[in-house]
């Protein structure tokens, strides 16, 4: 190719405009990542729509994935944030979902990339708050940074399920999963519609792998009070968390119900030591599971890697799965977490 003399230089960025998040796939096209300019990152596996990482601005990791976790698409992610729809756990007891895997088909299914959105509201160098901050460049990314956000949409629908799923669970269904980075939090939202002329039935959760430094370490409030059905006993039991903050000093694997009126509005925070690290908001999903597998059942699971990897994380997960969803021909089911670092409850 002849190189012409005076090429045009690259479009200089729009003068004036902060920088932008940026939104990459991978070479494979197996994974897309965004990232914000003051450095945060979210990396969203299609399979599953596993998010499978979520780093903070100095490139902190806040998930916990296991190093033998299969990100070929061979089977469910062992960490990040697997997606579970329309069952969760098993449920052999269930007509329309007693054939379906463990956690349903969502978190093994290939997603659609749908697309992606920035924030509207960035402060724009004429806007007083952003003269305010802007004393610097550095104070200029930080001030149009503050409001800065991308959202990563998905979609599954029946036709993109496997032939093995679609006759397991042959209802028309849609979902759209939304993946939210802000500078200080995480947001995951899924809608379910029926779009089939009968009427079915769901459960759906967002089996979230929370990294910590020292599980002996943590405590988790807002949990106070509630009723929780106790996986661990058997045969399965119900109890209430006594008042003080639940710890984690053995295998634990419990579906909680918050206490009060309004059980998703219920914030749940894990603290390490006297810090709060994390805070999960809830919306529409009434219940929380806290998972450790703790020694035994971390041995027992050959994608579970390091072993002694429990030490480092705590499932809290959101979900509607104590009862099962009814959704009529047309009906739409959402829920959403946000998971803000620290313990900054908006
Ligand atoms: O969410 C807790 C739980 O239901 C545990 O009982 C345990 O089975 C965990 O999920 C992991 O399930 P998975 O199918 O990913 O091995």
């Amino acid at each position: 190719m002849v190189d012409r003399g005076r090429k045009p230089s690259a479009l200089a960025s729009t003068p004036g405009l902060p920088p932008q998040p940026q939104v990459a796939f991978s070479a494979d096209n197996s994974r897309v990542t965004a990232t914000l300019p003051t450095g945060e990152s979210v990396s969203v596996l299609l399979y599953g729509a596993t998010v499978v990482s979520w780093k903070d601005k100095n490139g902190d990791e806040k998930l916990w994935l296991s190093e033998a976790a299969k990100l070929d698409g061979s089977k469910p992610v062992r960490g990040g944030i697997p997606l579970v729809f329309p069952v969760f756990g098993t449920a052999p007891g269930h007509a329309q979902t007693k054939e379906l895997p463990q956690h349903g088909f969502a978190r093994s299914s290939r997603w659609e990339f749908l697309g992606k959105s920035t924030s509207e509201s960035t402060p724009t160098p004429t806007t007083p708050a952003f003269a305010a901050t802007a004393t610097s460049a550095a104070g200029a990314v930080a001030a149009a940074a503050a409001d800065l956000s991308v959202k990563l949409d998905f979609g599954l629908s029946s036709s993109g399920l496997s032939e093995d799923a679609r006759a397991k669970w042959p209802y028309a269904f849609n979902a759209i999963y939304s993946v939210t980075l802000n500078t200080d939090s995480l947001t995951t939202n899924l809608v379910i519609t029926n779009d089939d002329e009968r009427s079915w039935e769901c459960q759906m959760l967002m089996h979230t792998y929370l990294r910590v430094n020292d599980i002996t370490s943590v405590s988790i409030h807002g949990l106070e009070n509630a009723s929780f059905v106790d996986k661990t006993t058997s045969p399965i039991s119900t109890s209430t968390q006594i008042t003080s903050a639940l710890t984690i000093s053995s295998e634990t694997d419990r579906v909680y119900t918050p206490a009060g009126d309004d059980p998703a509005s219920i914030p749940i925070t894990v603290f390490e030591g006297d810090q709060p690290k994390y805070t999960v908001l809830r919306d529409n999903l009434a219940n929380v599971v806290v998972w450790n597998p703790w020694i035994e059942k971390a041995q027992g699971m050959a994608d579970f890697e390091p072993k002694d990897g429990y030490k480092n994380m705590l499932c809290v997960e959101p979900g509607a799965v104590a009862t099962w969803q009814v959704l009529e021909p047309g009906d739409a089911l959402e829920g959403a977490q946000t998971i803000v670092l620290g313990g900054k409850q908006n």
